[in-house]
């Protein structure tokens, strides 16, 4: 082993994931075949391009592993076409809007501060800056998006582009009432379902290439691949905005989205990263796959039962997927101050905005929390009660450093018995 620094300190990361309880919504732990994927001589390959089109010679052998991929990839959500190579969620997003929209354009999104993504028009983000962004929340007293609202701004702003999906929003899309308002309104239908896209690929969420004109995802949350993202299209999709080329031949969206991402936004693909999707994306091929999803989902459920039932504020009441928003403010706590409490006790979770925020995104009024990761530690439903009463208990006394060391033994002691590395697929309960 070489003896450089880093290689210390990846060990003191490991060790991190190892001791602790992982409740980050957005992240997961991949299997022993993907991180071999992931650190493989695939990082040493040039492959600007696609499959039989590259601008590079020698590429013969990533040829055939981004076809795995591709694959792969289409038939987990019933795809007609997928890119893969995209480096990050960001980037797909990206790439979705630089073929969809010119600068100027109008597009509709979710508010970031209701639980949307940066790149859903904030205006730190590119989205925000290039296009002109326009945004739908959720109902305050249902927490659940106000399809009344998504409709009137739609109708009011005419949107090129609407964009459903979230990184904090613990409920399923009504992917059919959106594309109607987009039909309506003359826009085309983006679906950012990063946070849900393992469990949508198992069928226990609804799927948004049947009724979206395309598809954005990352393939490090619940779907427990590489850090990565990929762009998807659904079968039997009409040409929205088809092109006519100098020939006069019609270029398809799909055509568009390739060339968006590469050369539009990227350089050469991460042929290892992309490898490792493909492993992943085997992984969840397996019906082992569909038992982990509805672990990841009856351990969330329970986790909103068990902070409810001791008087947290789960935002619309409960959770259909892996994840849920919880307002701190009847707790006396911000979510800065829940987060720094929690990560010393070996709880790692994020400060999150909630809907109607009276904090800075600084500081926050709550936290998210999600149980992909724990999951496939192996938890189950009693587990994860447990660890709401652990939060609990830090989160209610947590100026005091006995309270926080005793949960941090407590964690410690308890994870010590999930290995990590080297772990095998979940048995449902
Ligand atoms: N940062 C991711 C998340 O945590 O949801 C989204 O990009």
């Amino acid at each position: 082993m070489s003896k450089d620094i880093v290689f210390d300190l990846i060990q003191k990361e490991h060790d991190r994931q190892v001791n602790g309880v992982e409740l980050i919504a957005s992240e997961n732990f991949v299997s022993d075949d993907v991180l071999r994927a992931m650190g493989s001589v695939l990082t040493n390959k040039y492959a600007e391009g696609l499959p039989g089109k590259r601008y590079y010679g020698g590429c013969q052998v990533v040829d055939e592993v981004e076809d795995v991929a591709r694959e792969r990839a289409k038939q987990l959500y019933n795809a007609e076409w997928v890119n893969v190579q995209p480096h990050s969620g960001a980037s797909a997003n990206s790439a979705a809007m630089l073929a969809c929209l010119n600068p100027g354009d109008t597009m509709l999104g979710f508010d970031l501060s209701h639980g949307g993504h940066l790149t859903h028009g904030s205006p730190v983000n590119y989205s925000g800056k290039l296009y002109r962004p326009v945004f739908y929340g959720v109902n305050r007293e249902t927490g659940r998006v106000d399809m009344d609202m998504v409709r009137d701004v739609a109708r009011k702003e005419k949107p090129r582009l609407i964009v459903c999906g979230a990184s904090a929003y613990s409920r399923d899309w009504d992917y059919a009432t959106f594309r109607q308002i987009a039909d309506e309104v003359g826009a085309l239908l983006m679906a950012d379902m990063a946070h849900p896209a393992g469990l949508i690929a198992k069928g226990l969420l609804r799927n948004p290439l049947e009724h979206c004109h395309l598809v954005t995802t990352t393939t490090h949350k619940t779907l427990r691949g590489p850090r990565g993202g990929m762009i998807l299209v659904g079968k039997n999709f009409d040409n929205p905005w088809g092109l006519k080329t100098k020939k006069g031949t019609l270029r398809g969206m799909t055509g568009l989205l390739d060339s968006a991402v590469f050369p539009g936004m990227q350089g050469g693909p991460l042929e290892h990263v992309i490898a490792a999707k493909a492993v992943a994306f085997g992984e969840a091929l397996r019906p082992e796959f569909e038992t982990y999803g509805r672990q990841v989902m009856a351990n969330a459920a329970a986790m909103a039962d068990e902070f409810m039932q001791r008087g947290y504020h789960v935002i619309s009441g409960g959770t259909d997927n892996h994840s849920m928003l919880i307002d701190l403010r009847n707790k006396n706590i911000t979510g800065k101050e829940a987060e720094e409490a929690l990560v010393a006790s070996e709880i790692t979770v994020n400060k999150n905005m909630v809907p109607f925020d009276t904090q800075s995104p600084f500081v926050t009024s709550g936290i998210r929390v999600g149980t992909a990761a724990v999951t496939t530690r192996g938890l189950k439903v009693d587990d994860i009660r447990q660890i709401v009463g652990w939060i609990d208990e830090v989160i209610s006394d947590h100026t005091n450093p006995s309270t926080i060391a005793s949960v941090k033994e407590m964690v410690e002691e308890k994870m010590s018995a999930y290995p990590l590395f080297g772990w095998t697929e979940v048995v449902a309960e």
